[in-house]
């Protein structure tokens, strides 16, 4: 239910339109503004992002930072990154009580988004468009950043909120979920790989995105290029082998997120390679050698940790992303799994495809 009324707060940013329900995010409440130019309106997800305020402090810091390279080097900074609108006051959000902060951006004009990759010379955009993303933000200093979810991409605990999940029952839907539950456990012995790595300082600690899916990403609709990478809430440290695998995970698949057939759902070498392709064109010469290693396997864990993610808020009763019908964390939990079961089988043919490109 909405408790707040949208004339009123796009007063607060000196705005006076229509607006309407824009976009596929799984987080967040967004709006496009009908002006000219237009503006996206967003309220930011309180229950997800406990500390609105240091969420923009963040992304304040980092459009600056990417702005400036994108200047440098000549390009337009109006669509090229997320550009923060103040509110008549001049702040970053507008907070109309505890739970609800609002935000305002430009709206990135002359673009398209996917929900899934059809041709895959989109997958070679994409993997530019985060690989470049990656770049820009190396001389990022990372203690500018909050972290935004406290062990977002802690894969061994997000195990065990599963099994915390499990254990509560709060919906009463264990009973029903049995056999995605033992399938989903019995690949918990993945789950520590790149925490370890990390851990023995094989894999460094980068600014990373941490959300790199396919929707989080703007194409210009003439070139096709990747030109915007958008959703900048979760930007933190992190390894790049979480924005790799996670950009897989959702781009590489082939069918949609919440595909219910599961005999469409399989992981696609061809839309794999375009991104690897693009991704490593942009960050090979900075990489370790145990984040190529761990490449492949990246694409797995990530995967897993979403479907778990899935799986445990079904088993909670939709807490915490976005449904739109019944079982739809389920649906997604089953997609995600069999991806799992599918890249394992994989893995060796895409360590040739990655060296391809080194
Ligand atoms: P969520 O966290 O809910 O995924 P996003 O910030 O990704 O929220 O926004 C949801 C969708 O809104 C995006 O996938 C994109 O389609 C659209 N969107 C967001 N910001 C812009 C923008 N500045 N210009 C154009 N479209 C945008
Ligand atoms: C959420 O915000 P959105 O829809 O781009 C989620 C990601 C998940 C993704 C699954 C802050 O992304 O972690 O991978 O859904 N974002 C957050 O589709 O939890
Ligand atoms: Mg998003």
């Amino acid at each position: 239910m909405m408790e707040y009324n949208l004339k009123d707060i796009l007063a607060q940013f000196d705005v006076d339109t229509n607006i309407e329900v824009y976009g596929n995010g799984h987080i967040n409440d967004t709006y496009m503004c009908e002006t000219d130019p237009r503006f996206i309106l967003q309220r930011i997800n309180s229950n997800v992002f406990k500390k609105p305020w240091e969420v923009m402090e963040n992304i304040a810091n980092v459009t600056a930072h990417v702005a400036k390279k994108i200047k440098a080097t000549g390009g337009d900074v109006n669509r090229e990154t997320l550009n923060v609108i103040k509110t008549k006051d001049g702040e970053n959000y507008y907070k109309l009580d505890e739970e609800n902060y609002f935000r305002m951006y430009k709206f990135v004009e002359d673009t398209i988004s996917y929900e899934i990759v059809d041709d895959p010379i989109q997958m070679y955009n994409t993997g530019h468009a985060f690989g470049k993303f990656q770049k820009m933000l190396n001389d990022f200093p990372a203690d500018k950043l909050y972290e935004t979810i406290v062990k977002f991409h802690d894969t061994p605990e997000r195990v065990n909120q599963l099994k915390e999940a499990i254990e509560k029952n709060a919906s009463g839907r264990k009973e029903s979920v049995k056999a995605e539950i033992d399938f989903a456990l019995s690949y918990s012995k993945y789950a520590a790989e790149i925490m370890e790595a990390m851990k023995k300082g094989e894999v460094p600690l980068r600014v990373t995105h941490n959300d790199t899916k396919l929707n989080n990403v703007l194409f210009d609709d003439k070139t096709g290029e990747g030109i915007c990478v958008i959703d900048l809430d979760t930007v933190m440290p992190g390894s790049l082998l979480y924005d790799f695998g996670d950009a897989l995970r959702f781009g590489a698949s082939s069918g949609t997120e919440d595909e219910k057939d599961l005999d469409k759902i399989y992981f696609d070498l061809e839309k794999f390679e375009q991104f690897a392709k693009g991704f490593l064109e942009e960050t090979a010469d900075c990489l370790t050698e145990k984040e190529i290693e761990l490449l492949p396997l990246s694409a797995l864990l990530m995967t897993y940790e979403c479907g778990i993610r899935f799986l445990a808020d079904h088993i909670n009763g939709d807490t915490y992303f976005k449904i739109h019908r019944e079982n739809h964390n389920l649906d997604r939990a089953r997609t995600q799994l069999k991806l799992v079961y599918d890249i394992e089988s994989k893995l060796d043919v895409m360590h040739d495809i990655i060296k391809k490109y080194l």
